[in-house]
């Protein structure tokens, strides 16, 4: 058996052999277990077992979000309930939630696959890890815990919430690994440095592992520096297990997929066909060893690509892209395809903004508008009328030249927009018959 330590260095070609083995029994499981997978696999003439390389998997059909809420509560499930130790569910934000089971084994690669977070940060028992992504159904709290847990670091099982006493404990207890949304992170340095903090010298923080949602890599350099740390992007979804399908390591140079759990591919969205590596278009996932839930071919609706090469820190896992958002989230403005992470990486190059901002849509004569709402940061001058104006149109400008199209910006006073304990909302939807 591999050890824990050696599977992150496997060549190339035997990670591929365990996910083969991994693939086809998740195949047949499905198949002979649920239900849903049966009818939808006869539907398509496919035939589980006749599966004779990693590349036939794309004979498979896909699975999506839609199909997980037809089945919810269980009907996805591939194990007796009395095997389930425990459920999560997605937060809904985009309609019905669903729901993912974890067996003791599915717990225990979850943790493992956080765990990799804190190795690739070389970290572990002399780590003190702060959670404060939100505990409950949402998997980024227990995902994370398990991962402390399981790397020997001292976990500190925050949730999210009550900014001041978060950022009391970091001091008092010294923290050096803080697991929060980044734009949780965010809300905790500005809190900190309006309370008169440094927490360069206040905290004693060295790593972030930040995900859940989209945040530009301007927004990370800021992160970084109010902080003084590192900040580790950490990619997952509830459907497939939850925080750590691909974590970044300290090269932050793409995020590495977990291949020995996740069978991961690219496709073109609208054709569904598969894309070569160092294409953008939707990850598309299937587990290897999942039990009590597993996915075939689930379509994350996330937009990246599969880097090309090897990953200059030794590790043989593939790399996946930051991610841009969802395709939920982006916005066609004129016929031009923007995620809102792309215009905050714009508007982050200007140091008189803060992190603050909305981008609002709404119909002006039959017509969508898009505007930028974004707030100034703290200790810069908002009662300077031209300085606001000269500001909005500099920022105009930049994002037509950055991304070919045409948004209006408004700055506004700090802290009018509001914060966020979890994941950030960062478009309203307020157009004509939207919604
Ligand atoms: O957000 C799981 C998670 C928790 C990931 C904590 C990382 C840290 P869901 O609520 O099911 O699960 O939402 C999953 O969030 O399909 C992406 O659209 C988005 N997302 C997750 N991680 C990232 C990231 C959790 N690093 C959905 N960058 C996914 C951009 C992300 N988007």
């Amino acid at each position: 058996m591999t050890e824990k330590k050696d599977i992150l260095t496997l060549p190339h070609d035997q990670i591929e052999a365990l996910q083969f083995e991994g693939v086809k029994k998740t195949l047949v499981t499905c198949y002979e277990n649920v239900p849903f997978y049966k009818e939808r696999f006869d539907e398509a003439g496919f035939d589980p077992y006749s599966v004779e390389t990693l590349a036939d998997i794309a004979k498979a059909p896909f699975t999506t979000k839609q199909d997980l809420r037809d089945n919810y509560p269980f009907k996805m499930f591939a194990v007796p309930m009395k095997d389930v130790r425990e459920i999560h569910m997605s937060s809904g934000t985009t309609g019905v939630a669903t729901v993912g089971g974890y067996t003791e084994h599915d717990l225990e690669i979850w943790g493992d696959c956080f765990a990799r977070g804190v190795e690739y940060a070389d970290g572990g028992e002399d780590d003190i890890m702060h959670v404060c992504y939100g505990y409950g159904l949402f998997t980024g709290g227990l995902g994370a815990h398990y991962g402390g847990v399981s790397a020997g670091c001292t976990t500190i099982p925050m949730s999210a919430g009550n900014t001041e006493r978060q950022i009391r404990i970091l001091r008092e207890m010294g923290s050096t690994i803080l697991c929060c949304t980044p734009s949780y992170a965010m809300h905790i340095a500005d809190t900190a440095i309006a309370m008169g903090l440094d927490p360069a010298k206040d905290f004693k923080l060295r790593v972030g592992i930040h995900g859940a949602e989209a945040f530009s890599d301007n927004f990370r350099a800021d992160l970084e520096k109010k902080l003084s740390y590192k900040v580790l992007d950490v990619y997952g979804l509830t459907e497939t297990m939850g925080p750590g399908v691909a974590i970044e390591c300290m090269e932050q140079n793409g995020l590495h997929l977990a291949e020995d759990h996740f069978f991961a591919e690219i496709i073109d969205p609208e054709t569904g066909e598969v894309l070569p590596d160092g294409e953008w278009g939707e990850l598309v996932l299937t587990t290897t060893d999942r039990e009590a839930t597993p996915v075939v071919r689930y379509r994350t609706r996330d937009i990246t690509r599969i880097i090309p090469g090897e990953c200059a820190c030794g590790r043989t896992h593939r790399r996946i892209d930051r991610l841009h958002g969802r395709t939920d989230d982006m916005l066609i403005i004129r016929g031009v395809n923007v995620f809102p992470s792309q215009i905050e990486d714009v508007m982050k190059t200007m140091p008189e903004l803060s992190s603050w901002y909305q981008v609002e849509l709404t119909t002006v004569a039959h017509l969508d508008r898009v505007t930028l709402k974004v707030e100034m940061e703290q200790g810069f001058d908002f009662d300077e009328i031209r300085q606001i104006e000269g500001l909005q149109k500099a920022l105009e400008a930049k994002l037509k030249a950055a991304l070919s199209v045409g948004i209006k910006v408004r700055i506004v006073e700090p802290k009018s927009i509001p914060r966020s304990e979890g994941k950030a909302k960062r478009v309203i939807d307020l157009r004509e018959g939207v919604n």
